[in-house]
Order: C-alpha cells, then sequence, then structure tokens
C-alpha cells in the first residue's frame, strides 16, 4: 500500500471510472430487453448461452454507438486506412474483451449478479472463434485490438471460416480431429452485409481489345464466377474511444440452384455449383495433400484477397474519386505470402479495369502494399505451380510473368548477372517444375518487407531473400512481434493487473512502459509474498481444470513447467519429454533425494496430416500414462496433455506458469508471442537463443532467464558437419537411457516398437539437434531447480520479468508499423 501512493495516477478519482462505467441498472435492463425482444426468451426460460446473448447484445450495442462514429470520423477526416489482409484471425472469445475495453465489465458483472447471473459462467459458454493455425492468426488478432487501441483507421480482411481450426480430442493417447462448429449456435457479434457482394472470377479465358486510344487492353473472362459476401465484426480498441472493422468474406454460388434440374428431379445435382461455390469458405486450412487440396487452398487466397481489393478500391473511389490516389490513402499490409496474389489483383485492378499505365500501375502497388514474412522455413514458403495458376488465373499469371521479365530485364545488365543469380531472383522456380514464389512477389511487389524479430530480419537477408534483399538495399526491415495487454494481462489474469497498477497506476494498459516502476520491488518481501499468492491461486484454478478435464490431480505447490504451442519437431516438445523420461529414471533410481515437486504440462495441435507430430502428441501421452500412475514417484512428477489447446484454455494456463518452454531450435522460430505471454505473466523462460527470445533476454536481463543450447549460427555450422545423433548420444548418459527407454516400449507395453522410428530419426537423422542440446538443456533444468528452491530469487526474477515486459505489447509494434511502414498518425489512449 506503500507504493500506491507514490503513483501519480493511482489516485485518479473514482467518479472519473463511474462517469465512464454505465449505471448498473441501465445495464441490466438492457440485458432484460435483449433477453426478452432479441434473444425472445424468458427470465425463467433463458439458459446460460441465452444470457450470453443478451449481455454480447447490450454491450454490442454501446460498441456500435462508438463504431459508427468512429466510421464517420475516418470519413470527414479524409483518414489514410490501413487493411491488414490475413487468412487467419485467431480471436478466441470476445465478451470479457468487448465488456473490458468498453470499460463496462464490473458494472456488467453487478447487473448479471442482481439477476442471478455469473459473468464467469457465461464467458465460458461462448465458443472460440478459432479462425487460424497459430502465432501468425493470434498476432492478427492482436494487431486488430492495437489498431483501435491506436486509433489507426484499419480494416482486417479475411475469410468467414463456417468451420475454424479442428477441435482436437485426444483417444488413447493419439489426437483425432473433428469439425469445429462456432457459429451452430449463432454469433451475435457479426453484421451481414447483404448489400456488400463482390464476384469472384475463376479460370476461362482473355480476349485483346483495341481502347480508343489505340492501346490494347487485356479483358478476361473468367468461365466462373462465385460471389463474396461481407459479414463485419467491430473490434473495440482499449477504453472504446475507437473501433474498426473486421470484414470476413463468405462464398456464395450467384444461383442458389439449378431450377430447371431440380425440376427434373436431380435434386443434389441442382445443388452441385452452390456446394463448389461455397466450399471456398467452409474450412480453415483444408488438408493440401492431394491436388485438390491445394487448388481449393489458392482460390481460398484469390477470393479474399480479389473481395477486399474490389471492395478498397471502391470506398477508394467513392470517397476520393480517383483510383491513382490509392497509395496515399491507403496501406496494404500482406499477412505472409497467402495473400500475396492480391499484387496481381491490384495490377489487374488498375490496367485492365482502370487503363491506368503499367509503369504507373506498378508505382501505386508498390507503394500501396508492404508484406511481412512470418518463417524462412523452405517448406512453408508458398509456391504455387504455373499450370494450376495459368488455369485458375490466366490473367493473373500473364501479369506475373509480365512483372518477372521487367523485373529481371532491369538486373540482368548487371555485372554480376549469372544464370544462377537470374534464377535465384525470379519469380519463377525452375528447380521441380514451374511453380510461382509467392514470397517473391510479394517481395517485389512492396515498398517495405518485415521479419517479426530482430534476429529473424536478420536471417531473412541472408537466407531466403538474399539476392532479392541485394537489388533493394533498406527494403527489409524488422517489427518485432507483440501481444495486447488487454488480452493478455488484464483479462487473463485480472488478480496480477490490480496488483501491478497498485504500483503503476491504472494507465497501465494505456502505456505499457510504465511496468517499469515495478522493478524497485522485485526485493520487497510484502510485494513477492502478494505477487506469489496471485500465481499460487491461478495455479489452484487450473488444477481444478486438469482435473475436470483429465482426471489427474496437480499439486498446486509443485512447479508448473509449461508447453504449449503447436506440435511440430522444430519447436521441440521431444527435447522436453527426453527430460522428463530422464528426471523419471533418476527419481525411481534415487528416491531419498530432495526433488523439486514439478508437472510438465503439455497442449497444442499436430496438423492432421503430420505424422510425425501426431506422433509426438502419442510419446508425451504414453509417459504421462506411466509417470502418472507409478508408486514410486510419490507425485513428485506429473506429464500432463490438455486437449484442444486453443486462445481460452491459453488464457488460463499462462497465468498459471511457472516455466515457459521455448526451446525451439535456434534460427527456425520467426518469433514467437508465447513467450511474450509468459515473460508478462512471470514465469521464468528456459529457452534458445531463437525468434524473440532473444530480445526477451535483452530486456529481462540474463540472470532472469535460463538460455542453453546451439546458437543460430553453431546450428548452422553443426548441420553442415552433419546431423548424425550418434556421438551426442554416446557422450551423454543420461540421453541415452532416456532413448533406449522410449525405444525399447517402456512407455509403449502394447506396442513395444511403437517409437523405435521416433528415436532412430533422433539417432541418424536429428536435423532439428535435439541430441546436441540435450545436455545444455538438462543443465538448464538444474539451473531452474536451484532457483526454484530459493524463493526470494525465484520471485525477484519473476517480478523483473513482468516489469521489463512493457516494450513487448503490440502497441509499440503497430505504432512502429504505422510510422515505418504505413505512414499513418497514431493516438495513443488515455483516460478521458
Ligand atoms: O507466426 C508467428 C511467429 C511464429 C511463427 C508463426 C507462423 C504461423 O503461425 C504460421 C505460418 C508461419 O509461416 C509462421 O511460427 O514464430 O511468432 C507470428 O509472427
Amino acid at each position: 500500500e506503500t507504493h500506491a501512493a507514490s503513483a501519480p495516477d493511482a489516485a485518479a478519482p473514482a467518479a472519473e471510472t463511474q462517469a465512464i462505467g454505465e449505471d448498473v441498472a441501465a445495464i441490466r435492463d438492457l440485458i432484460l430487453a435483449k433477453l426478452k425482444y432479441s434473444v425472445g426468451k424468458s427470465v425463467t426460460a433463458a439458459s446460460p448461452h441465452d444470457w450470453f446473448v443478451a449481455t454480447a447484445l447490450s454491450v454490442r450495442d454501446k460498441v456500435v454507438e462508438s463504431w459508427l462514429s468512429s466510421i464517420e470520423s475516418s470519413k470527414r477526416t479524409g483518414r489514410k486506412r490501413v487493411y491488414y489482409l490475413s487468412l487467419e484471425f485467431l480471436i478466441g472469445r470476445l465478451l470479457i474483451d468487448a465488456l473490458t475495453n468498453m470499460e463496462m465489465i464490473d458494472e456488467t458483472r453487478a447487473a448479471l449478479a442482481e439477476l442471478g447471473v455469473d459473468l464467469e459462467t457465461l464467458r465460458e459458454v461462448e465458443d472460440d472463434a478459432a479462425l487460424g493455425n497459430g502465432g501468425l492468426g493470434r498476432l492478427a488478432a492482436c494487431f486488430m485490438e492495437s489498431m483501435a487501441t491506436l486509433s489507426i483507421a484499419a480494416y482486417g480482411y479475411g475469410i468467414r471460416y463456417d468451420h475454424g481450426l479442428f477441435r482436437q480430442r485426444i483417444k488413447n493417447g493419439r489426437q483425432l480431429e473433428y469439425p469445429e462448429d462456432w457459429l451452430s449456435f449463432g454469433n451475435p457479434w457479426e453484421f451481414q452485409r447483404p448489400e456488400i457482394v463482390c464476384p469472384i472470377g475463376f479460370g476461362g479465358h482473355i480476349d485483346t481489345e483495341t481502347r480508343p486510344d489505340g492501346e490494347l487492353r487485356q479483358v478476361w473472362h473468367p468461365g466462373e464466377t462465385v460471389e463474396a459476401l461481407a459479414y463485419d465484426t467491430p473490434i473495440p480498441g482499449w477504453r472504446g474511444a475507437h473501433i474498426n472493422t473486421l470484414r470476413l468474406w463468405s462464398a456464395r454460388a450467384v444461383d442458389p440452384l439449378r431450377l430447371d434440374q431440380f425440376n427434373s428431379g436431380d435434386h443434389i445435382g441442382a445443388l452441385m455449383d452452390r456446394v463448389r461455390a461455397e466450399s471456398i469458405s467452409k474450412v480453415l486450412y483444408p488438408g493440401d495433400t492431394t491436388p485438390a487440396g491445394q487448388e481449393l487452398r489458392l482460390r481460398q487466397e484469390f477470393f479474399f484477397a480479389s473481395a477486399s481489393l474490389q471492395d478498397l478500391v471502391r470506398r477508394h473511389i467513392s470517397l476520393y474519386g480517383d483510383v491513382r490516389t490509392l497509395a496515399d490513402k491507403a496501406a496494404i499490409q500482406l499477412n505472409d505470402t497467402h495473400p500475396a496474389i492480391a499484387i496481381a489483383e491490384l495490377m489487374h485492378i488498375l490496367v485492365d479495369l482502370h487503363d491506368i499505365p503499367w509503369d504507373e500501375a506498378w508505382a501505386i502497388t508498390q507503394a500501396t502494399f508492404s508484406y511481412t514474412n512470418h518463417t524462412l522455413l523452405p517448406e512453408a514458403l508458398e509456391t504455387w505451380p504455373v499450370p494450376l495458376m495459368e488455369r485458375l488465373l490466366p490473367r493473373h499469371m500473364q501479369i506475373i510473368y509480365l512483372i518477372n521479365a521487367l523485373h529481371l530485364a532491369k538486373v540482368s545488365g548487371e555485372p554480376d548477372a549469372t544464370g544462377h543469380r537470374l534464377a535465384a531472383l525470379s519469380l519463377i522456380d525452375e528447380s521441380h517444375g514451374r511453380r510461382v514464389r509467392m514470397g517473391h512477389l510479394a517481395f517485389l511487389g512492396s515498398h517495405k518487407v518485415n521479419g517479426v524479430s530482430q534476429l529473424h530480419s536478420d536471417l531473412m537477408k541472408t537466407t531466403v531473400f538474399h539476392d532479392l534483399e541485394s537489388i533493394a538495399p533498406g527494403k527489409i526491415t524488422n517489427k518485432t512481434n507483440g501481444i495486447t495487454f488487454r488480452r493478455w494481462l488484464k483479462e487473463a489474469n485480472p488478480a496480477l493487473t490490480s496488483l501491478l497498477m497498485e504500483v503503476v497506476g491504472d494507465n497501465l494498459l494505456d502505456n505499457a512502459m510504465v511496468l517499469e516502476k515495478v522493478a524497485a520491488l522485485a526485493d520487497d518481501s510484502s510485494f513477492q509474498e502478494r505477487y506469489a499468492a496471485i500465481r499460487r491461486a491461478n495455479k489452484m484454478t487450473l488444477a481444478r481444470l486438469v482435473q475436470q478435464r483429465i482426471g489427474v490431480k496437480l499439486n498446486p505447490d509443485a512447479l508448473f513447467d509449461v508447453h504449449i504451442k503447436r506440435i511440430h519437431e522444430y519447436k521441440r516438445q521431444v527435447l522436453n519429454i527426453l527430460e522428463a523420461v530422464a528426471i523419471y529414471e533418476e527419481i525411481r533410481a534415487q528416491p531419498f533425494r530432495d526433488w523439486i515437486p514439478r508437472v510438465k504440462i503439455f497442449a497444442g495441435k499436430a496438423a492432421a496430416s503430420y505424422t510425425t507430430a501426431k506422433l509426438i502428441i502419442q510419446l508425451a501421452n504414453d509417459v504421462g500414462k506411466v509417470i502418472n500412475s507409478d508408486p514410486a514417484l510419490r507425485g513428485l512428477l506429473k506429464v500432463v496433455f490438455l486437449p484442444n489447446y486453443n486462445v481460452s484454455l491459453a488464457e488460463r494456463i499462462i497465468p498459471a506458469a511457472d516455466l515457459s518452454e521455448q526451446i525451439s531450435t535456434a534460427g527456425m522460430e520467426a518469433s514467437g508471442t508465447g513467450n511474450m505471454k509468459f515473460a508478462l505473466n512471470g514465469a521464468l523462460t528456459i529457452g534458445t537463443l531463437d525468434g524473440a527470445n532473444v530480445e526477451i533476454m535483452e530486456h529481462v536481463g540474463s540472470p532472469n532467464i535460463f538460455i542453453f543450447g546451439l546458437t543460430a549460427d553453431e546450428v548452422e555450422a553443426k548441420r553442415s558437419q552433419g546431423i548424425n545423433g550418434q556421438d551426442a548420444i554416446a557422450r551423454s548418459p543420461k540421453l541415452s537411457e532416456a532413448l533406449e527407454s522410449i525405444a525399447s516400449g517402456v512407455f509403449s507395453p502394447d506396442e513395444p516398437h511403437r517409437y523405435r522410428g521416433l528415436v532412430d530419426a533422433l539417432t541418424y537423422h536429428d536435423f532439428f539437434l535435439v541430441t546436441a542440446d540435450f545436455d545444455a538443456y538438462y543443465n538448464a533444468q538444474r539451473a531452474v531447480f536451484r532457483r526454484w528452491r530459493d524463493k526470494p530469487a525465484w520471485w525477484r526474477s519473476a517480478i523483473l520479468n513482468t516489469a521489463h515486459m512493457g516494450w513487448f505489447s503490440s502497441d509499440r509494434t503497430i505504432a512502429e508499423y504505422a510510422e515505418e511502414i504505413w505512414n499513418v498518425p497514431v493516438t495513443p489512449p488515455g483516460r478521458k
């Protein structure tokens, strides 16, 4: 309480907040009115879901009021708009988010309580909007929130998938995928815009016409047309000062059915065109192991890129009359290469539909677009077979060829223009059949290209974009990712947020850098106690959830060691499992030592077609099953795998984590954003010098993070010497024992050879260098234990992590994009 007084903003008059907040009785009456007239239920008949909808609609009213004035004001002031094109928006739930940002949460909770309804129950009935796979989609959601918070006039554009990321169930330790169905109970947040429909063409042929001025014009006659239908969701920024729009497109057939066919008795055949058209927005990430799956993915990309461009060009022309000023009034950010076809589409719109000369159109395009790269993994950099492009988008393929010809003509005169160099610079990869390199297209069509952490941006220049960077020095820039503190601190960890606000003042969510003030309390024992008590309460809550979901009882005083993210070999869940197995063997051999009770928590989804990742999930479950039921361990070690990881589960796990696992092979994780959420909430990181871990270390200080393992340079050097793991295994008795027990079936007695292949791969072909890093990881885990034993030292480090994470707010990231890439002004939020 002594610190509260020292913080200037903490003494903000309560009356001021009261004035912003809605009066409880008015909120209660509004909820009741929504329940009756919009949901059509009486108080006695209402289910929790009905109450959820009524509450959502009541806060939505407030959101809509500010929304309309935000739209008006952007029009009036003629502000430049930002368009964020992303195939993924991993939003999660919106009720608590909207209530928080509209500053109505306490009043609404009280209003519901008067009605005998618990807001926490309503929170849980909302389905996650899971329109994304992982980090890239969640980043887009954080960015939408920060753009609104900074009063940037922005639109998110994406696809309104009927079915988001699959639901994961674990049966006998194995992942099973089930369709996700978030819209089955309706979606109270969205507004259908039946008047906003864009025709999207595919296939067909091209005619050449002579324009009145004698120039030639290419006219594309698509063979097939589907319609893109707009659905808008308002995205409130912090304190509700500005509200942006997330516009998601849904695919619809031009004709609902073939009536003649239907009447002639072919009821199913009459619907075929409709099914084909609507399949475009059916599911997030359709399996792309078949040619049909690949084609559908390309159709999705063009569908949403084209609809978004038609929409924003139409808006621009209706406001400013002339498409040639587009770049002054619009900045389009490409979130990865998924929307990169938009570059060819804008050229098509400018050149073919608006008769703009090619060079001028290209200048407008480059000035309008910018591109964010999120991975260096070659298999994740999109390329499309030329024959597929030619068939599906013949005019766009023609445009791409022309872009390429002009680009190569420019460089072919240079002295170092060898065949090798031209091949590397070309938009067409000819190494295995002709394919269009979408990363190259995005690079050429943009004025700025950014990576998502300093290390990643540096590596872009020396690896995938090495040649392109040499002809456009300075085009690559870094924008280290960030996270929104409204969701990942306040909504996920309200108790910690209150404690921090006592210290730094209640402008914490306006300006995250004020968190630095907390550092002064890192050694204050009474502050440490309060900080630790909040963690313990969060761990109790998580332990209850784990018990409910998988029936395993956790000790809240154990060290919660958490590894949650997509399952991928480069993220090295296997390294973590190996350490669990090694420690398991040790505890059994030396039960008398003073072991630290520890819980290893895993969660994450594997791509449905990624066999090895699915096997890793099974391994985690198999290892957990044996360890958790071994009486000799006396609960000293538990290994749990929580099914169906999603945004909402992350919001529960992260505030309860003591240790954050960020152990990717260095050079492979572009940034990571989970790492930031954990450190902000006070978990200590055990991690490699990869992605944003490097910058987290720089901010929190190396004594407060456990860094181990090969660096990106060392990984490269090591791989060039060979990736056989035998030497590393021979040198490490713990590792060889752990591998041996896994390979011999200790954890899979029903099928002893289940993991033989996995262990063989680590032994002879260890591309991700698990074996090379094992001892370093094992030792870092022991350093974690030593810190954990020294409680004041542990809490000091935890508090310093929280204190120094302000820089990782997505408000900072977005302010950098605004200034250095988009050239739009920002208005920081603040108490009114
Ligand atoms: O994007 C995150 C990064 C993370 C990276 C991730 C990502 C995807 O989620 C999907 C595709 C892709 O190429 C990259 O793996 O490191 O933090 C946001 O930038």
